[in-house]
């Protein structure tokens, strides 16, 4: 098993300002702060524990490139590249379009590495260079529809790896499976009249955009049953997490064959992110890892590609994103430290109300003959 692995020490400079989750503004109570919320220092940890574990040691590294603006403008409109573009080269830098996304001076070309670390990743994993891989960048992408950019994504990473396999690598059917506890609004818009393109998010039922990823989302008019969303409720832990995954996106992933996964891979789910209330350890992760190369060896060769996006406690998200990691390459090189603390907080049978929203999905969107609709 060859696992590729991208990291660029660029990305940890990515300046997300001094507000903490929205820009500071004492008139309505806001202090600033030394970390945002979405400071890449957390990415940089679990960089820094794939090193110092020896974990690396087993993935073969793939040097990110800047994507190009055609790669980019496959999936964005020329109205909103101007506009990052501009605005990163102003001395304080800008905004990717909400007022709450900020980025600092060249924000923009640090965000064209993430895309283009995609980009590098998936390139690899067509070509069979590596099996499967992961793409630790920031910022992430997949709130980031065509024209503008919203909840700290600039440009949608995962989109423009996945409309570049699809244009220039002879990929036709991709699925991206979103775990970010977020819905991949963004994402889903950007496929949502595509057929060949598969969109499957697990989300946290209201979290971010608000009033988006409902179960009711299934896909434009020239591709329905293309969108899946499973909106979980606050508190679904490894054991709702990995029945969603047994019941909906295993089948669905079975049921499209796609030639390629990607993976939308946000570990805010963990159970000790500030962003949101899941309740999903490294177990959990692990587990829907290794539930998708299953699924994705009988229908695709096994190829994944996993695209970082959120993820936010920068004592935990290290030890999920190590174990998905490992479970890529087939190795285990480090126990989960803090298992012991958020372990008995997840270990509780799948409660009724997180099972029946999962059974609610499963009979939308899996019919019994097979076919996705
Ligand atoms: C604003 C609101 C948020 C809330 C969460 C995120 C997380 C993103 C992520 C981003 C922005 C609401 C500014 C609600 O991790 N994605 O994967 N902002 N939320 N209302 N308003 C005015
Ligand atoms: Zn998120």
């Amino acid at each position: 098993m060859t696992t590729g692995y991208v990291w660029h020490e660029l990305f940890g400079w990515g300046d997300t300002g001094s507000g903490g989750l929205f820009p500071a503004d004492p008139a309505v109570g806001l202090q600033p702060t030394g970390h945002h919320v979405a400071h890449p220092d957390t990415k940089r940890r679990l960089h820094e524990l794939v090193a110092v574990s020896g974990l690396i040691g087993h993935l073969e590294r793939i040097e990110p490139r800047h994507a190009t603006d055609d790669e980019i403008l496959r999936v964005h409109t020329r109205e909103h590249v101007t506009r990052l573009r501009q605005e990163s080269a102003q001395p304080k830098g800008g905004d990717a379009g909400d007022g709450i996304s900020p980025f600092g001076k060249g924000g923009y070309e640090i965000a064209t590495v993430a895309a283009g670390g995609a980009v590098a990743l998936v390139e690899a994993v067509v070509a069979g260079r590596v099996d499967n891989g992961y793409a630790l960048v920031h910022p992430a992408g997949h709130h980031a529809p065509a024209h503008i950019g919203m909840g700290f994504c600039l440009l949608n990473n995962a989109a423009i790896a996945v409309a570049h396999a699809r244009a220039a690598l002879g990929v036709r059917r991709i699925a991206v499976v979103d775990w970010d506890v977020h819905h991949g609004n963004g994402t889903q818009s950007i496929f949502w009249d595509e057929p060949d393109v598969l969109t499957v998010s697990l989300h946290q039922d209201g979290c971010f955009p608000p009033d988006s990823g409902h179960v009711t989302e299934r896909g434009g008019p020239a591709a329905p049953g293309s969108a899946i969303n499973v909106p979980l409720p606050p508190g679904t832990g490894d054991f709702g997490y990995l029945y969603a995954f047994e019941q909906v996106v295993v089948p669905a992933l079975r049921d499209f064959a796609p030639e390629l996964v990607v993976v939308a891979s946000g570990l805010d789910p963990n159970a000790m992110d500030p962003l949101a209330r899941q309740l999903v350890t490294s177990r959990g992760f692990r587990g829907m890892t290794e539930q998708l190369l299953a699924v994705a060896d009988e229908v695709c060769d096994g190829r994944v590609a996993m695209v970082q996006e959120g993820g936010y406690s920068p004592l935990y998200v290290p030890f999920c994103g190590h174990a998905v990691i490992e479970a890529l390459a087939g190795v285990k090189v480090l126990e989960d430290a803090l298992f012991p603390v958020v372990g008995g907080m997840t270990g509780h049978d799948l409660a009724p109300h997180q099972k029946a929203r999962v059974d609610e999905v499963a009979a939308l969107v899996v019919s019994p003959g097979g076919k996705l609709g």
